[in-house]
């Protein structure tokens, strides 16, 4: 399977600079060409939605012209490359960001004027790119944002699903996902790239030829076909691409014979088939999920992003005289986020040994010094494992391969480490557990990479003492940290341009978008009084517009005087929502004992809370239900309402994360401790001057060491407690605290309604849920995670303590810019330089 040729730069294309409008006017007039011969709807309407697909088209031209440029500097340099193989991606809206990144806010938001439209409201036409689950593709984007700014050559390959993340509504049952086609029209933001197409091969057999070599044969091929992504830097002119594959059968694949003779589903079988590999994104979240079609389609982007890598790798030697294969890891850098792109250890070995004939030794080489993994989580039930049978069946080459990478580890093992012959069972690639006999995807990924890091220094931490702590002591260097980031363009710059122009204004510079480090000089003004006012002002504007929002898409009015109290994520047992949400049932039965003065003294709150549920995770469904139902009595309680709300924010997703961010005051970051490898969303809150609740868990730890502890509400077990907790939980040595009591009894008692919640709040006593009763200590933290709320209550009375503790959260939140983070993976990891287009 030879790549065809594909996006080779000819000298004969010469590389033009068409000008480009500049002003206003001229941008209005190209918009209006856009809109006219960009035939995509009816000519003489210009609603806000055209408005928005002739505005993207005249976007996407300036970056075209900068992509293509930056491609052709690359070319010509040939500088090693970074490529992020990635099953995810969350890139929300494009249009705000590339402006932003261009820097042409005034001129488009000038034109729009002319034309009679506001570019903040023809931007909310565009719908989110939602190819990811949560944190792990949200992280992915942010990443890309980050290698364009910082001007390295480094690019994303990932997957067009048609069908990305489901779109939740909330009914009176609790969740109900809806299929969301964000390609329902099209997308102005990705360009079909017919020369770059690969064949991808599953099933088949293994064709040994009389002089020994292996080759993979007949099974059914599939086409990959390249659509490209411009993804701009900020303020540069680096453009680089997020090359995402999609499934085509081949032309010659529609039996005619078969149409002609009516049996049309049968004559498209082989298209429909292909079809369906990139039909739906998995709405994992962090489980496993042993599907067929989901290591198909893992296999479909290792095996087209290899392919691609080593067609642009063999272009670019062509005409420099002799090159080597041992070259390659010189010039390429594979990074694969999690182990869902693990089969690129395989597919390479197969493409380097097969197709281009390389030895072992030489092809093990050049892949383990390509390869770089990241792990995202310890939840046992996101470790993958693929069945080998299934993998034999789908991949037979590669399972031969897989085979011979376990049988050399374990014979280096017994050869050289006695001492952990015992431990084989648990640290070899193959599980032959004869019940049901597995590859182990993290075990194949720590064996074969160059490099392992965790996400956060704590999860790091914890690889190296608990799930790889067996690797580290036969590879010592192979283990680092590289603690996540976020970039400060779309998470502050773009989301809240208020407070970012008080910054600027302060810092009387705007190079912190850039060096994030630069907002610890804010600290110096955090008891300014004049510079507090500004930064209430910023804030209560947020505030104001995230509550026009909450009214517009629940109806709710809430009160931008009180409390905003913010957790939102993926609904999961270990990220506790159902932690938070026991606070506010407890919080609520007080107010309803106490008189109305006694009620006048308390701090009024608004507890937001949004997240989608794994749409068969039936506990994670149960606690959207339960939020929502608690709001419907709380929020409808004429004695209550007006110092406590609940609401719960439907449909959480990148863009209304940028609406929520800059109006929330408090954030909850409430997870088990050493469960959460690392949250990103914590780094965005505190960026935003909000300040955190949360356990030492993750990122939280470090947040907390950056902002100064008596900025960061603190409760909760250590990581190192929880399994001493959990036995003397398992062995009923665990006295619960009298308000956990109430507030479940509470919700037993019918307050909320008639639906049964016994099975959720069994989760959190007995021996049930996970079969290890209340395995997430909901029961244990919750006293010191009420008293933790009562110290924010106190904090919240005092303006400008509160104030003061949210500048401070901004000041020092310079280290969590995913700007960081890359420059770590690109100079410790990747050995990558900038390579900046003139
Ligand atoms: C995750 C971790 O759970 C997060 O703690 C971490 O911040 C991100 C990014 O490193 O990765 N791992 C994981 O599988 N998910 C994460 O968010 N899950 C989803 O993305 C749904």
């Amino acid at each position: 399977a030879k790549g065809t040729p594909g996006y080779g730069v000819s000298a004969k294309v010469p590389a033009v600079a068409y000008p480009l409008a500049e002003v206003p006017a001229e941008i209005a007039s190209n918009i209006n060409y856009h809109a006219q011969f960009s035939p995509h709807f009816s000519p003489f309407k210009f609603e806000p939605e055209q408005a928005y697909y002739a505005t993207a088209d005249s976007v996407r031209d300036r970056l075209v012209q900068q992509w293509n440029e930056t491609y052709r500097h690359f070319h010509n340099v040939d500088p090693k490359q970074t490529y992020y193989l990635s099953m995810e991606y969350l890139q929300g809206r494009a249009l705000t960001n590339a402006i932003g990144n261009l820097d042409i806010q005034n001129a488009y938001g000038g034109a729009l004027k002319k034309l009679g439209h506001a570019l903040e409201e023809i931007a909310e036409q565009e719908k989110d790119a939602a190819l990811g689950n949560g944190g792990l593709g949200r992280l992915a984007s942010c990443f890309l944002d980050s290698m364009a700014t910082l001007n390295l050559p480094a690019w994303g390959y990932g997957l067009r699903y048609k069908y990305g993340l489901f779109k939740q509504q909330i009914t009176k049952e609790g969740q109900e996902e809806i299929a969301e086609d964000w390609l329902e029209k099209f997308s102005p933001w990705e360009v079909v790239r017919h020369d770059v197409v690969y064949p991808v091969r599953f099933f088949g057999r293994v064709e040994v030829n009389p002089n020994g070599f292996r080759k993979w044969v007949d099974g059914e091929v599939v086409q990959a076909l390249a659509y490209d992504v411009p993804i701009p830097g900020y303020k540069t002119k680096n453009t680089i691409s997020l090359r995402i594959w999609e499934a085509k059968a081949c032309a010659g694949d529609f039996n005619l014979f078969q149409f002609n003779d009516g049996q049309y589903e049968a004559a498209a079988q082989l298209h429909s088939q292909a079809q369906q590999i990139c039909a739906v994104l998995y709405p994992g979240d962090a489980t496993e999920n042993g599907k067929l079609l989901r290591l198909k389609q893992q296999f479909f982007l290792c095996s087209a992003s290899l392919q691609d890598i080593i067609f642009r790798f063999k272009e670019r030697r062509l005409g420099k005289g002799t090159w080597q294969w041992s070259e390659f890891p010189s010039k390429v850098a594979v990074q694969l986020n999690d182990t869902h792109p693990t089969l690129s250890i395989p597919e390479l070995m197969r493409l380097l040994l097969d197709d281009e004939g390389l030895g072992w030794d030489e092809a093990w080489d050049v892949t383990t010094r390509t390869i770089a993994y990241t792990n995202h989580t310890v939840l046992p039930e996101a470790l993958e494992k693929w069945s080998q049978s299934v993998m034999r069946k789908l991949l037979p080459r590669h399972m031969e391969i897989i085979e011979e990478i376990d049988k050399r580890f374990v014979a280096m093992i017994c050869k050289t480490r006695t001492d952990l012959e015992s431990k084989l069972m648990s640290i070899r690639i193959l599980d032959n557990n004869p019940q049901k006999p597995v590859v182990r995807m993290a075990n194949l990924c720590v064996v074969s990479a160059h490099t392992v890091n965790g996400v956060a220094q704590l999860h790091s931490d914890i690889l190296k003492s608990e799930l790889f702590v067996d690797y580290v002591s036969i590879w010592p260097t192979k283990f680092q940290n590289k603690t996540n980031g976020i970039t400060p363009r779309r998470w502050l710059r773009f989301c809240s341009p208020e407070l970012s122009s008080i910054i600027t204004k302060w810092l009387k510079s705007e190079q912190w978008v850039t060096n994030l480090d630069q907002l610890t000089g804010l600290r110096k003004f955090a008891d300014n009084a004049d510079f507090q006012a500004e930064w209430a002002s910023a804030k209560m504007a947020n505030k104001q517009r995230l509550a026009e929002y909450i009214e517009r898409v629940t109806g709710e009015s809430i009160d931008p005087h009180s409390l905003f109290d913010i957790q939102v994520k993926r609904i999961h047992e270990y990220k506790r929502q159902l932690l938070n949400i026991l606070g506010a049932i407890y919080r609520y039965k007080k107010l309803k004992e106490m008189g109305p003065k006694e009620r006048k003294n308390t701090t009024p709150r608004t507890i937001m809370i949004g997240g989608k549920a794994f749409a068969t995770y039936t506990n994670a469904k149960r606690i959207v239900k339960l939020v929502n139902d608690v709001g419907a009595v709380v929020n409808n309680d004429p004695e209550v309402s007006k110092y406590l709300k609940v609401v719960f924010i439907p449909n959480y997703n990148v863009s209304v994360a940028e609406m929520l961010i800059p109006g929330s005051e408090l954030s909850q970051h409430i997870s088990t401790a050493g469960m959460e490898a690392s949250g990103t969303s914590n780094m965005k809150f505190a960026l935003n001057g909000c300040l955190i609740i949360g356990t030492l868990d993750g990122a939280n730890v470090e947040i907390r060491e950056e902002i100064q502890e008596e900025n960061f509400f603190l409760f909760g077990a250590t990581a190192d407690e929880v399994p001493r907790l959990r036995k003397e939980r398992e062995n009923g040595l665990f006295k619960p605290d009298p308000r956990f009591e109430e507030a479940k009894h509470f919700i037993r008692s019918g307050a909320f309604g008639s639906y049964d919640y016994n099975p959720l709040l069994e989760s959190l006593e007995g021996n049930t849920g996970y079969g290890r009763g209340d395995y997430f200590l909901v029961g244990y933290d919750f006293p010191s995670y009420m008293d933790a709320q009562a110290k924010v209550d106190e904090a919240y009375k005092d303006r400008k303590r509160w104030l003061k503790m949210s500048i401070l959260s901004t000041a020092g939140s310079g280290k969590f810019s995913s700007d960081r983070t890359i420059s770590q993976y690109a100079k410790e990891i990747w050995n990558i330089a900038e390579c900046r287009v003139p």
